[in-house]
């Protein structure tokens, strides 16, 4: 398929999404996400990617879903775009690689849902972001009413779901909704440093704590624990990572995963 909306680069075992329709400040439309599923078939089925950025060209990261194109929706298509869009974002929750969103500016809506379904946020003092949905007499669609509540807390979130209002990078730091603000020309960079770190970690631990985290959410915390102890279990066989890096630890040297 050749890709439209969407710029896809790969560098070593970085790959960078860069969502890729500045006219329309990046909204979301079908083909978007059409592109965006093809994307998430490729990383899925190589192996060499170990870590994935997600951004945005021009001045928006994306400014959410398509507008134009929902103005003609029925209530049941309107339904259908809002879990095509669900789906999607939860396969980027469900990558087995790290996922960073590069926020470089306007985050909105389905924008700002396709950030929050990314494991790290970083944002660029030029980024604004919220869910302005209630302005147009809509809820958030792809996920913002639950992920949001999530990250910020319901009291958080719920003050952003219901003014619609737009905060800027410094309050969304405040708020424990990004990690870390950056000037525009260091947020990259800063990607790029964080990325280099988690090329050194264990890939399957890597694996295992993204898994466990989102898995746990929706569970008990005894649930949840077990879980966790399950999973703790499993760099432990014979030959596996948690072996070669308690190995390299004792041996004063860098595992050799
Ligand atoms: N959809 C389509 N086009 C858009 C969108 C969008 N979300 N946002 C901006 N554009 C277009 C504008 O129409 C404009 O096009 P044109 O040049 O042809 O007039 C172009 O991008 C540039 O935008 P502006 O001129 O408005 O740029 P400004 O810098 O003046 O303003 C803003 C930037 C503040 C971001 C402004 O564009 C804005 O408010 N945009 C809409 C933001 C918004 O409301 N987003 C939420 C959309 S709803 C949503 O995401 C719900 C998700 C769940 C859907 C569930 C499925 C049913």
């Amino acid at each position: 398929m050749e890709l439209k909306n969407l710029i896809f680069e790969v560098e070593g075992a970085v790959g960078k999404i860069i969502f890729n329709r500045p006219d329309a400040l990046n909204a979301l439309n079908t083909n978007t996400f059409d592109e965006l599923n093809v994307l998430l078939d490729e990383i899925e089925k190589q192996s060499l990617l170990k870590v994935l950025i997600i951004t945005g060209a021009g001045k928006a990261f994306v400014a959410g879903a398509d507008i134009a194109e929902m103005q003609n929706k029925s209530e049941t298509e309107a339904r259908a775009f809002s879990e095509y869009g669900q789906r999607t974002f939860d396969r980027i929750e469900q990558l087995s690689i790290p996922v960073i969103a590069c926020i470089n500016g306007f985050a909105l809506g389905g924008g700002l849902e396709l950030a929050m379904a990314c494991d790290i946020r970083l944002a660029s003092t030029r980024a604004k972001m919220g869910q302005p949905e209630v302005n147009l007499g809509l809820i958030p669609g792809f996920g913002g009413s639950q992920r949001l509540p999530r990250i910020v807390g319901i009291g958080n979130g719920l003050y952003l779901l219901l003014t619609g209002e737009m905060i800027d990078a410094h309050e969304a730091l405040r708020i424990g909704l990004v990690w870390k603000v950056l000037e525009p020309g260091e947020l990259m960079t800063e990607a790029r440093r964080i990325a280099e770190i988690i090329l050194s970690r264990g890939s399957l631990a890597l694996k295992l704590v993204k898994q466990t985290v989102h898995e746990g959410m929706q569970k008990s915390l005894q649930e949840a624990l077990q879980l966790e102890a399950m999973r703790f279990g499993l760099p432990f066989v014979e030959g596996g990572q948690g072996k070669e890096g308690i190995r390299a630890f004792l041996e004063k040297r860098k595992p050799n995963w």
